[in-house]
């Protein structure tokens, strides 16, 4: 795969296109990051950008994991030594899913985000923007209509984050397009360059198909997952025998979750997939790629209650290294 393609491969935006490519001519040693407010345990929506990082690290780059534990703090997420706690047990967890040492730097904000010259900066930008523009860059963060005069302050720091962290591309998910545009517009106005941006998908609710998969509503992965809890959650997954599945009752949009779980962790990660069937149902089924799979599953090939078998297995073999690490940790 050369480097563009690993740079884009499962992205669902990329921001600009030609700024990716001029990226793509000479990745090594180019700078691209993530920042996460600290959690305790990774689920699967850090893996998603995980599997980005570790697609930029095979190009080359140097990847850069923020542990946000100022925008932790100002979304109200517990106290600074609570925050910090939760940081230091995600980074081993990151290491263990595979990231690579070497190329991997872990930063906590508050190492630059309270220096004099970055909160100048800060107010500076503070001054330029309107509430209702700051408002807005957060809407798919904190969706609380009663939004904190910290919640305006966020983005404005995640737009500097860029620039203090050196950095040459910025990764995240979908619900962070609207900070880095923020950050296109308002990083020229304090004189400084604006950098390319890359979004990876969101994926659906795990049980309904609809909406997004998210830690606080609803079911996720997680690295705390024993292997037989994983199992339920994959078994009681809602999947059709279609990737494209009709809205439900009330017109909600539906995606079929196990296959964007494929998609978007399993495939990545692994180079060749076994679908474990008895001889009188067919025998195994081997895949090297998604569309093949997703074929399969439309047609008839392949029965939804085995690719789910196979999803729980690869997945667990995914979060085991991670789960293992968690355990020591907490002894
Ligand atoms: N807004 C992110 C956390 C975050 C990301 C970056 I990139 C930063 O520079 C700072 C914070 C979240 O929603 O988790």
């Amino acid at each position: 795969m050369d480097a563009y393609e690993l740079l884009t491969r499962n992205a669902e935006e990329v921001v600009t296109d030609e700024e990716i490519r001029d990226l793509a001519e000479d990745p090594e040693g180019k700078r691209a990051y993530v920042g996460y407010e600290p959690s305790g345990v990774l689920h699967l929506g850090h893996l998603l950008t995980a599997n980005k990082l570790i697609d930029l690290q095979e190009a080359g780059m140097d990847v850069v994991i923020l542990l946000a534990d100022v925008h932790a703090y100002l979304n109200d997420k517990g106290t600074f030594d609570e925050i910090r706690e939760t940081a230091e047990q995600m980074k081993a967890q990151f290491l263990a899913y595979g990231l690579d040492e070497a190329q991997t730097e872990f930063v906590y904000g508050s190492e630059f985000q309270l220096d004099e010259e970055y909160v100048l900066d800060l107010h500076t930008l503070e001054v330029d923007t309107t509430m209702n523009r700051a408002q807005r860059a957060m809407a798919e963060i904190q969706g609380d209509e009663t939004a904190k005069v910290s919640h305006l302050v966020y983005p404005l720091m995640q737009t500097l984050d860029i620039e203090y962290l050196d950095l040459d591309l910025a990764v995240g998910g979908l619900d962070q397009r609207k900070v880095h545009m923020l950050a296109r517009e308002k990083l020229p106005e304090v004189d400084y360059v604006v950098r390319p941006a890359l979004h990876t998908p969101i994926v659906a609710d795990l049980t309904s198909g609809e909406g997004k998969m998210s830690s606080s509503e609803g079911v996720t992965i997680s690295m705390e997952d024993s292997t037989e809890e994983l199992e339920e959650k994959v078994n009681s997954a809602y999947c059709p025998p279609t990737r494209d599945p009709e809205a439900d009752d009330e017109g909600n949009e539906r995606e079929n979750p196990v296959l964007e779980l494929f998609e978007y962790h399993v495939f990545p990660r692994f180079d060749e997939l076994v679908v474990e069937r008895p001889e009188k149902y067919g025998g195994d089924l081997t895949y090297e790629d998604y569309e093949t799979l997703a074929d399969d599953l439309e047609s008839g090939e392949l029965h939804p209650a085995d690719a789910k078998g196979t999803l729980a297995t690869y997945l667990d073999e995914l979060i085991a290294p991670g789960r293992e690490k968690l355990r020591e940790i907490r002894g």
